[in-house]
């Protein structure tokens, strides 16, 4: 198939694109280089080096012989989006081309606004170039697990069945998320769940959880292929942070009590999950929502399995509880259905000490490249404006 892959010299649309061009499709990457930017902005790096767009896909092609193109663009801009599916005609798209740090987007209104406007409006942007350009492609769209909140009853997949007062209906289940990033992707559902009954486009929604892990099994054949790997205070997620903190010997940054319980999934896995979603057109007109994950954890259970990992590899780890810089739940009920990508065939690699043991070894090996100054939390959600740079000296308590 002719796939498309927005956002794809991020730290998963990079790996999704070798994935498939792995698996013989013909692959397109598109991607305003957003990401690169911020880090060059604000003096942040990946602990593994990147190559740039142009050297990853030119070495992809001297190992494989498989070609990667490359359409430099921005979803937001309608010329550059029109321009590259009218030369590509793509029969699957894969959308992963959003600003996707719930952090990023509580700094200040100008951060809110633009994750707002670059997530709704690109996504509005993707949805007529499919419609105008190529109606029977399918849009595979990354969605989060943190759309549905934490509501005190199993999270279902998509919809839910309401009985009230005497009639019922299946309808999209309540959405509560936590930041103006996790808001923007409940927008982008509503209208892509709106397009598809408007214009018969066929989408898969994937709310997946948080991904962890550092490479797949195509990212690992050289060096010039791997993806990137965040630990920052604002794009770092909680498992790749810990593993980083272990390996520093930094005590491990849990915030508030710990009990927050969120999906996960390895980066494997991500790939596999969009491929199957790929495979498994759905109808005209549909719009399926998958939620992307293999199992759930609180962050106390992930800080304590980085200990015990850290601590049998002969590191001195420990875990502090920082004043929580986000308003959420806690202590609270989780219990997601998650069965419909097990159903088309997914093998999940659930996280494992060798998993984990990896990751803390990676941080070792480049040791020389974390930033200490990146590690604490530097954006209050209570707080109207933020410095993306703040640094403190102590923990706060
Ligand atoms: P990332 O920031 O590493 O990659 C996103 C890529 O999209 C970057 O290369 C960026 O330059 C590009 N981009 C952003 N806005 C763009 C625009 N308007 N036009 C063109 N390119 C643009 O993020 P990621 O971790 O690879 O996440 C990819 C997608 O998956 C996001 O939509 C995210 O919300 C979703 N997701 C990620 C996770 C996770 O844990 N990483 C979990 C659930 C969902
Ligand atoms: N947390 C800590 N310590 C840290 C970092 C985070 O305790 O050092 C806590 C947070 O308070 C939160 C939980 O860990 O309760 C998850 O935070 P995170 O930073 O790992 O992930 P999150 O902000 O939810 O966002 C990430 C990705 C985002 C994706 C989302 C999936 O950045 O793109 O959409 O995971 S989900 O959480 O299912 O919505």
């Amino acid at each position: 198939m002719r796939i498309l892959i927005l956002g794809g010299d991020g730290y998963l649309g990079w790996p999704q694109a070798l994935y498939l061009s792995n698996k013989g499709h013909e692959v397109a990457v598109f991607d305003n280089q957003t990401r690169r930017q911020f880090d060059l902005k604000h003096g942040f790096e990946s602990l593994l080096p990147i190559r740039m767009l142009h050297r990853r896909v030119e070495r992809w092609a001297e190992l494989t012989g498989k070609t990667i193109k490359i359409y430099s663009g921005d979803t937001t801009q309608w010329d550059s989006l029109a321009g590259a599916f009218q030369d590509f005609l793509p029969e699957a798209v894969v959308h992963f081309a959003e600003q996707r740090a719930a952090p990023f987007s509580m700094i200040d209104r100008e951060h809110a606004f633009y994750t707002q406007y670059n997530n709704v409006l690109g996504t509005l942007n993707v949805l007529y170039a499919i419609k105008e350009i190529v109606p029977d492609c399918h849009l595979v769209k990354l969605g989060t697990m943190g759309e549905y909140g934490t509501p005190n009853i199993d999270i279902e997949e998509g919809f839910i069945e309401i009985n009230h007062k005497g009639r019922t209906d299946v309808l999209p289940f309540p959405k509560q998320p936590g930041s103006f990033y996790h808001l923007s992707k409940v927008h982008d559902s509503h209208n892509i769940q709106f397009a598809c009954k408007i214009w018969g486009i066929r989408s898969t929604d994937l709310n997946q959880g948080i991904v962890y892990g550092a490479d797949t099994y195509e990212s690992v054949l050289d060096p010039d292929l791997a993806t990137r790997f965040d630990y920052d205070q604002i794009y770092g997620t909680a498992l790749n942070r810990f593993a980083i903190q272990a390996a520093i010997g930094y005590p491990l940054t849990v915030y508030g009590t710990g009990g927050q319980t969120r999906g996960y999934i390895n980066i494997k896995d991500t790939v596999r999950c969009i491929e199957l979603a790929i495979q498994s057109e759905p109808q005209a007109g549909e719009f399926r929502v998958f939620n992307q994950i293999t199992e759930w954890f609180s962050i106390n259970d992930v800080a304590d399995k980085v200990v015990r990992v850290g601590n049998r590899m002969g590191l001195n780890v420990q875990c502090h509880s920082l004043a929580n810089p986000r308003v959420e739940a806690e202590n609270h009920y989780y219990n997601v259905v998650h069965t419909k990508l097990l159903d088309l065939g997914l093998e999940p690699h659930l996280l494992d000490d060798n998993e984990i043991e990896h990751m803390i070894s990676l941080a070792l090996a480049n040791q020389d490249r974390i930033d200490r100054r990146m590690i604490l939390p530097t954006v209050n959600w209570r707080e109207a404006e933020n410095d993306v740079k703040r640094v403190e000296e102590e923990f706060a308590n």
